[in-house]
């Protein structure tokens, strides 16, 4: 048993508390891992605020990580003290049916464990001072300094890149660029529509650009994240609250009869219907990359999939992390893709509600907790 330093969600809708906790140390199967720096995704605020039909609390959120191997637990072979990993929220054990079946990135070898706030065995590696056990997050719980991970869901990187950047790569980075290349496939020349330009969004964006996308419009409500998304790609901007008259309409003039991907990066479940009917009659795909509040659905009329769109989403980019993360780490050691603007704030695990409020004032796009 270690104690370390942790940012816990001890109810749903208040401020993170900072403390010290316990942690157990790495079973058969699991490993421990000193995080080193962490991002603030926007689905952690989900789970935080009580949004998430998920949420258990206490816990101790936090999934786009990257940190050191400091002890393996029984049979753990892929991996030993020193290496450099990346947690993964989509595990990929390469035995499930879901890890054998190309189609899907979805491996379900520890899921529903996973969504219970516990590791594969049933059980809470972490507990409060008094003994209370404090949930798992996502598998990750990266806003803590150390944390137990199973092996299958770590992804070993290169030595040389830097914490504070390639966790982005542990969820925003790769959500955005896979979910153009790996769930829509975009061909060059296409014209695309990315609703909201966050974290995520702008990620999109920069995967739109590597795809070789003629038109790549931008949606957000914020006018201060047009500079950033233009840096990364966008051609248009739309801001929602200055088109006059119907939404979906000046979208489909202005991509010539609607684009032929869109995407969803807000979670809100107007958008996602906007995104749809701004899809091309015929052939537009609408990708759902975000994530909507319990109770919340999405509608349409059919006819709009009658008449040729498809609705689709993506988890993590549809990526197999052990084999992908590692290959999106060479991309930016290699300058094929950049992280370094989006991460706008470097916070203290001390100031980790600070970056919240900065997440819901839009003045963020990522801020990263460095231990
Ligand atoms: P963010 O807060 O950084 O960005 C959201 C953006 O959407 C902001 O720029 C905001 O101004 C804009 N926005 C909000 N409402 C809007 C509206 N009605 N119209 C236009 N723009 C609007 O959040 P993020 O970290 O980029 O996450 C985005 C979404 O993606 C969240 O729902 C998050 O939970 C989800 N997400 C999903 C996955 C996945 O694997 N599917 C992975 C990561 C994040
Ligand atoms: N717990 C929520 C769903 C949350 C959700 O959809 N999570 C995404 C990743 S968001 C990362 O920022 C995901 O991977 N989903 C697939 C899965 O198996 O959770 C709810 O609505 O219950
Ligand atoms: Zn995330």
């Amino acid at each position: 048993m270690i104690k370390t330093r942790a940012a816990v969600a001890l109810e749903a809708g208040k401020p993170l508390e900072i403390m010290e906790v316990n942690l157990e140390g790495p079973k058969a199967g699991e490993v421990l891992v000193e995080i080193k720096a962490t991002g603030l995704c926007h689905t952690d605020e989900f789970t935080r605020s009580g949004d998430d039909p998920e949420g258990i609390f206490p816990a101790i959120l936090g999934h786009e990580g990257a940190g050191v191997v400091i002890e393996v637990g029984e049979g753990v072979k892929s991996l030993k003290p020193g290496d450099h990993v990346i947690p993964l929220y989509t595990p990929e054990c390469r035995e499930c049916d879901y890890c054998l079946n190309p189609k899907t990135n979805l491996c379900q070898a520890i899921r529903s464990t996973q969504g219970q706030g516990l590791l594969p065995d049933g059980t809470t590696r972490f507990s409060l001072p008094d003994g209370t056990p404090i949930h798992h997050y996502m598998g990750c719980s990266t806003f803590a300094n150390h944390t137990v991970v199973p092996e299958i869901a770590l992804a070993k990187i290169r030595e040389d890149a830097p914490f504070d950047k390639v966790c982005y790569i542990g969820c925003g980075v790769t959500t955005g660029i896979g979910a153009v290349i790996n769930t829509a496939k975009v061909e060059i020349g296409s014209t695309a529509i990315v609703f909201g330009l966050g974290g995520i969004g702008l990620n999109v964006i920069q995967g739109l650009r590597l795809a070789g996308a003629d038109q790549i419009v931008g949606v957000d409500l914020n006018p201060g994240k047009v500079e950033m998304a233009e840096k990364f790609g966008m051609t248009d901007f739309v801001n929602p609250s200055e088109v006059e008259g119907d939404l979906v309409a000046h979208l489909v003039e202005l991509t010539g009869g609607g684009a032929d991907y869109t995407f969803d990066a807000t979670g809100n479940v107007n958008v996602m219907r906007t995104a749809l009917e701004a899809a091309h009659k015929g052939w537009g795909e609408s990708i759902i990359i975000g994530v909507a509040p319990a109770g919340a659905e999405i509608s349409t009329r059919p006819f709009q999939l009658v008449t040729g769109r498809s609705w689709r989403g993506t988890a993590f980019g549809g990526a197999s992390g052990r084999t992908d993360v590692p290959k999106i780490v060479d991309w930016y050691m290699d300058g094929k893709i950049e992280i370094d603007p989006m991460i706008t704030h470097k916070l203290t695990l001390d100031q980790i509600n600070e970056g919240f409020e900065l997440m819901h004032q839009g003045k963020s796009i990522r801020a990263v907790v460095e231990f």
